[in-house]
């Protein structure tokens, strides 16, 4: 660790490991760690913004750590939508491709996370009206590059720090003037944390299967057809996480709170009811059929009973999501149109994304393929020039 930096970067010791960073980025400070990486927080000298600096472990320890970091760089430098996580810069102190050892990931810093939030106060009917809509928003846009976050939960879900936004709220308050009468909304879920396999917030650490076991923040808002595998899943296990984090909204607490897997099992199903013969048909492993089969049978509840004091148009919600058959439950994109949604829609905000090819995210390449491709993705990052206006720290 004695050779000479590169130039124009700065060598720092941050926790006992050793950060090589562009000079613009300063005052460097660990926010978390884990088996996969370190995070910062620093200050773009350049922009005056605070962001969040991933160092990736060891990359290049092998091919599964190679893979990846591969598909974290390209999935995040995909990622161009208001409510996803996106790319700010990625860069290397390393000047070869040969040479090829660390690489960082800079991304706007995202100061707590709704899993705080919620541990210290309830929210209102127009903040989780307003946050249901944008997480929709952001799961639109992440399902139709065909990405699926199995993962979602209220610690993956960022909300920024200095939490008095202005949110515009509906068009017809418009002014004559046509500017938009702001309301002011506390919380604004502005990324989604996102990593196959990440505890905590920050996708640093993997996700054993000690750590799906027993009384577990990690499996709660888990679809039932992923803690038990019962068949391939789809985009529709993240509306499920959806479904349990506005309950929980909702309620203040935690919606289906199992010990383990099969008691997480039985609270869902005290609320869905025991499935039906035509979904139990469609299960793909005989074990689950049999398993199920075997349930002493539960009525489904009305969930305007459960939810009794909430608004009916958030029940009529939670009704399209939290169904047992993933196939009944509906899309990121039509959820948005429910009428629980109708103050905050702006069309605008429901982009979908450019096409993702997860071509070579899915194959298995040796080693140097990894590097050689991961080098190209770093340097052919194109940063987004920012808007000045929004640059203030
Ligand atoms: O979010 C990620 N990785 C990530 C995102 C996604 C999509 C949502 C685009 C699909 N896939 N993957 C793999 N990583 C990450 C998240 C948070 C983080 C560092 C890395 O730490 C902070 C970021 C911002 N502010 C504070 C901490």
């Amino acid at each position: 660790m004695s050779s000479r930096v590169r130039p124009g970067y700065i060598r720092q010791e941050v926790n006992n490991t050793t950060w090589e960073v562009p000079e613009r980025y300063q005052r460097l400070r660990q926010v978390g760690s884990g088996a996969y990486g370190t995070v910062c927080s620093a200050v773009d000298s350049r922009t005056r913004t605070k962001v969040a600096i991933k160092k990736l472990y060891r990359p290049f320890q092998s091919e599964l750590f190679a893979k990846r970091a591969y598909r974290e760089l390209r999935l995040l430098k995909h990622m161009k939508h208001e409510n996803v996580i996106g790319l700010l810069d990625v860069f290397t102190a390393d000047l070869s491709l040969d040479k090829l050892h660390d690489f960082y990931l800079v991304m706007p810093f995202m100061g707590t996370d709704l899993g705080k939030v919620l541990k210290l106060q309830r929210l209102s009917e127009e903040k989780i009206q307003y946050l249901v809509y944008q997480m929709l928003r952001g799961l639109k846009y992440i399902h139709s590059a065909g990405i699926i976050h199995r993962d979602l939960k209220p610690g993956n879900l960022a909300v920024n720090e200095d939490c008095e936004l202005k949110v515009p709220r509906t068009n017809n308050n418009q002014t004559s003037s046509n500017q938009c009468i702001y309301h002011t909304c506390f919380l604004r879920v502005s990324k989604m944390y996102m990593s196959p396999g990440q505890i905590l917030d920050f996708g640093l650490a993997r996700q054993a299967d000690s750590e799906m076991t027993g009384y577990v923040v990690t499996r709660w808002y888990r679809a039932p057809e992923v803690i038990l595998s019962w068949m391939r899943y789809t985009q529709t296990v993240d509306i499920w996480s959806v479904g349990c984090i506005m309950a929980e909204m909702l309620q203040g607490k935690p919606l289906f709170k199992g010990s383990d897997h099969l008691d997480q099992l039985r609270e869902i199903m005290k609320t869905t009811g025991t499935p039906t013969q035509e979904f139990i048909s469609k299960l793909e492993s005989e074990d689950a059929k049999r398993y199920i089969e075997s349930l002493p049978k539960m009525e489904k509840k009305d969930l305007r009973s459960v939810f009794s004091t909430a608004n009916p148009q958030a029940v009529s919600v939670l009704q399209r999501m939290l169904l047992l058959d993933p196939e009944n439950r509906v899309s990121a994109a039509e959820g948005l149109t429910l009428p629980y949604f109708k103050e905050y829609r702006e069309p605008e905000g429901e982009k979908e994304a450019e096409p993702y090819d997860h071509s070579v995210d899915n194959s298995d390449l040796t080693l140097s393929q990894w590097k050689r491709h991961t080098f190209t993705e770093i340097l052919t990052f194109k940063p987004v020039v920012i808007n000045p206006k929004e640059t203030s720290l």
